[in-house]
């Protein structure tokens, strides 16, 4: 039987690397973090696949056919992630697209070392014309008390995440991660019910063929986007763009990150601070993409660096191949 690496076996695996190559004791707090959120993704997968026939055989009223509450799946996804993380004591705090504020325990304030900020399913809007959707996750390790307060701890820069991940949804469902060791994806083996490591150490191609932007926005951008597609379409990197925008980030990030290219989410007039979320969106996909040797800005600056103000913060998103983010640095960011 060909061997196989689960995600906690790899989580293992990598502590074990870091406390060879570190001699750092890497408690399993962490595998045992890690094994929450694929406890609550794996059940969010198993409610998606089951999302239409629910609605089908449920459409009599709000009920489905356990007489359940029809729970929209976005909901359900907070809700299972809040209950598989809630329970480990290793948590100071949960922050979620879905609540206006951290959630907290009543435990020990002290006894949390991990803050775990997530998107439960980005792009639900998409499950109803079964496009892609996904979840995203950010971990931060709780500072010092002396050091800053919880809320503090929670507005750390991106570049201070522990860990970062993102599960897809789609004709397989593939968890990607990475700790800062190189990015791994794992895809989802319904028959074992298992995340089964399917990519090692992967890189985002030098240089892609895809643009991925709502050009439905384009009026709205500041012009200097509008000048960098014009220059992406006119051959200013010496080949041909085609245009894929599925509307689902997970989605588009995942494209990119495997094909290369660039992802825009760039200010509007609508949305003059960007669309996107720092704290859930922006920086977990950032940190992966840097890792793999992609490049992700606001445009101008790295977003790793941003300093956030609030959880639930906007800002421009702009993720992709070195190629093509060296010429939005330098049509956009004014280099
Ligand atoms: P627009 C989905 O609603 C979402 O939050 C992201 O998943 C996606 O990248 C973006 O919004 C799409 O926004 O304005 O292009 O429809």
């Amino acid at each position: 039987m060909a061997m196989i690496t689960t995600v906690q076996q790899h989580i293992l695996q990598q502590q074990q690397e870091t406390l060879k190559s570190t001699g750092r004791e890497a408690t399993g707090t962490f595998s045992w973090l890690l094994s929450g959120i694929t406890l609550a993704t794996k059940m969010v997968e198993a409610k998606i696949r089951s999302a239409g026939l629910d609605d089908v055989l449920g459409a009599a009223g709000a009920e489905n056919v356990q007489g359940e509450q029809q729970q929209k799946l976005d909901v359900y996804a907070n809700q299972a992630l809040l209950h598989c993380l809630g329970l480990r004591d290793s948590v100071a705090a949960l922050v979620s697209e879905e609540d206006e504020k951290p959630v907290t325990f009543n435990r020990d304030p002290e006894a949390g070392k991990y803050i775990i900020v997530f998107d439960p399913l980005d792009g639900s809007s998409n499950i109803d014309v079964n496009v892609n959707v996904g979840t995203i996750f950010s971990i931060l390790r709780r500072l010092p008390p002396e050091h800053g307060t919880l809320e503090e701890s929670i507005l750390q820069q991106g570049f201070r995440q522990v860990a970062a991940g993102y599960v897809v949804y789609g004709p397989s469902t593939v968890l990607v991660y990475t700790t800062g060791n190189g990015v791994f994806a794992f895809t989802l083996d319904p028959k074992i019910g298992a995340f089964v490591l399917s990519s090692e150490r992967m890189r985002m191609p030098e240089q892609g063929s895809y643009y991925s932007v709502n050009e439905a926005n384009a009026a709205g951008w500041p012009e200097e986007f509008r000048t960098y597609i014009t220059k992406l379409r006119e051959g200013e990197l010496g080949k041909e763009y085609s245009s894929r925008y599925i509307g689902s980030l997970v989605a588009d990030f995942h494209r990119t990150l495997l094909k290369g290219g660039v992802f825009l989410y760039p200010p509007t007039t609508k949305q003059p601070k960007g669309k996107l979320r720092l704290l859930y969106e922006a920086n977990p996909l950032a940190f992966i993409a840097e890792q793999a040797g992609g490049v992700a800005t606001n445009g101008v600056s790295r977003v790793l660096d941003i300093k956030p103000e609030g959880i639930h913060q906007r800002t421009p998103f702009c993720v992709g191949s070195p190629r093509e983010m060296e010429l939005l640095a330098a049509t956009v960011g004014g280099r």
